[in-house]
């Protein structure tokens, strides 16, 4: 063999070795390397405000007993001051080496990520986004909740694409919430292109009952209305209801759009009553969980793991919705 081939395969060698050592794939003998089984979670929940909500919790508590990830949950009843309470306690705690938060707002964190930091307590973003530098915690793992604003522009824009007047009123998300402040930023960024007008705009709280009294008064307001904009299955659901006891018809006198694609949005979906229903995947705890042994493991990951998510449309027919929500886990 020539001296420079056996040069060429050496150095091919010292390469690759080079790179298991970066990558972290092998870790040195004396090393732990940690598992799920290593992990003490202190997830901070927003509260039970949807369907969408008791799917994500699901997936935290069965996803945890699955791995054998010890899970401390607390559900903040859509408190601020209780998810920075629970925050404080979690960063005493010193059994939690993991804290998760599913923030109810964009911003009011600042003090517990630096104390979680200064105690060396690893933080995980699930669901939504915050207003926070991301060196103050270790990842974000949830949906580009201004891509889902304009897959629901898009969808309202097809719903409305033969009416000559397309007032659409908004039924908003909770205020402060980034799914919310997301959602109504991607739904005007080409609304106008299509000839879109929001008329009006007022939150549903993510529920039935309030976004149902919010659709009562805007058809009382004007009857003027072609299409609905609800940032959840519940808003929609509840503005669906005020449509028909104003005597008009969903899914033919005025179109609603929503989003989750829950067990509850299909159901409409089905009937046509739903025009839209923009997918947001809640079943995040396998990701979540996987990012925290990492972040166990010393390995680094992006800032920002976006879910991949799909849209259902009432055009796709009542049967091919059925079979879909056959195989579908909320
Ligand atoms: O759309 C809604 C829930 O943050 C994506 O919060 C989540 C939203 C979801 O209450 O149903």
């Amino acid at each position: 063999m020539t001296r420079s081939r056996t040069l060429r395969i050496a150095l091919l060698f010292a390469a690759s070795a080079a790179l298991a050592a970066c990558s972290g794939a092998s870790a040195t003998p004396s090393q732990k390397v940690y598992t799920a089984k290593d992990l003490t979670v202190g997830f901070i929940q927003t509260g039970s405000e949807s369907g969408w909500r008791a799917a994500n919790t699901s997936s935290f508590k069965e996803t945890a007993s699955q791995l054998g990830v010890n899970l401390k949950f607390y559900d903040a009843q859509n408190k601020l001051e209780n998810q920075v309470s629970a925050f404080r306690n979690f960063i005493q705690d010193s059994s939690v080496n993991v804290i998760v938060l599913a923030a109810l707002d964009v911003t009011g964190y600042d003090d517990v990520l630096k104390a979680a930091k200064d105690a060396g307590k690893i933080v995980i973003l699930e669901d939504r986004r915050i207003n926070a530098d991301s060196s103050m915690y270790y990842t974000y793992i949830g949906s580009d909740f201004d891509l889902e604003g304009q897959k629901g522009e898009a969808a309202m824009c097809d719903l409305l694409k033969n009416q000559t007047s397309k007032n659409v009123v908004e039924i908003s998300g909770a205020v402060g919430a980034s799914a919310a402040i997301d959602r109504a930023k991607g739904f005007r960024e080409k609304s106008d292109a299509c000839g879109i007008k929001i008329t009006a705009t007022q939150t549903g709280n993510w529920g039935v009952p309030e976004s149902k009294a919010v659709m009562e008064g805007f058809l009382k307001n004007s009857k003027d209305i072609q299409g609905v904009y609800a940032h959840n299955d519940e808003e929609a659901i509840g503005a669906i209801q005020a449509i028909k006891e104003a005597g008009l018809v969903p899914g033919k006198d005025i179109q609603v759009v929503g989003f989750d694609a829950t067990a509850d949005g299909f159901k409409y979906l089905i009937t046509g009553e739903l025009g839209a229903d923009i997918e947001c995947n809640p079943l995040l705890a396998p990701q979540v969980y996987e990012a925290a042994v990492k972040a166990l493991n010393g390995e680094t990951m992006p800032k920002w793991v976006p879910s991949n998510e799909g849209q259902f449309f009432a055009s796709q027919g009542a049967s091919a919705l059925q079979d879909i929500l056959k195989t579908r886990k909320y």
